[in-house]
């Protein structure tokens, strides 16, 4: 009898052993990474420059000027003296929060050449100038505020 207890022991013994080992052959495998080339090619958007307000311009009316002071520095027109070439254009600037003009001539005395009425803040002016010499502007609203243009 103890025979075939040690059968039955040994036998029930390879019988979990197999169960085991296939048991492990179940186990499922781990998971294959994730391939790379699925991976979603996000295009970056295009930078969407800011369309910026700040217009090009030869000369600007820096804020303040509305009031006495810019023309101890010469700075009611930046710059006050400009010098171009016959037929150039020139591009003024409103950088103030305040009404400006841009007039030639010189206060009280104004010529028929140019005027550009009052200006909005941020709003431009230009005019050509077709022939040489020299302008003087103003601005018809501040006395002290003047500029000069060169015209080679
Ligand atoms: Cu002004």
């Amino acid at each position: 009898m103890r025979k075939w207890k040690a059968i039955l022991g040994i036998s029930s013994g390879i019988i979990l052993l197999i169960i085991a080992i296939s048991f492990q052959f179940d186990t499922p495998e781990p998971e294959p990474a994730p391939e790379s080339t699925t991976d979603l090619k996000t295009t970056p958007e295009p930078k969407q420059e800011k369309l910026t307000v700040k217009a090009e311009a030869d000369v600007i009316m820096p804020t303040k000027v509305s009031r006495p002071g810019c023309e101890e520095t010469d700075s009611c027109y930046v710059p006050s003296e400009i010098s171009i070439k016959k037929g150039d254009e020139i591009v003024w600037l409103n950088a103030d929060v305040a009404f400006h003009s841009v007039t030639s001539g010189v206060y009280g005395e104004p010529t028929d050449l140019f005027d550009s009425g009052h200006l909005d803040p941020n709003e431009k002016f230009s005019f050509t100038f077709n022939e040489s010499g020299v302008f003087d502007y103003f601005c018809t609203l501040h006395p002290w505020m003047d500029g000069q243009v060169i015209v080679e």
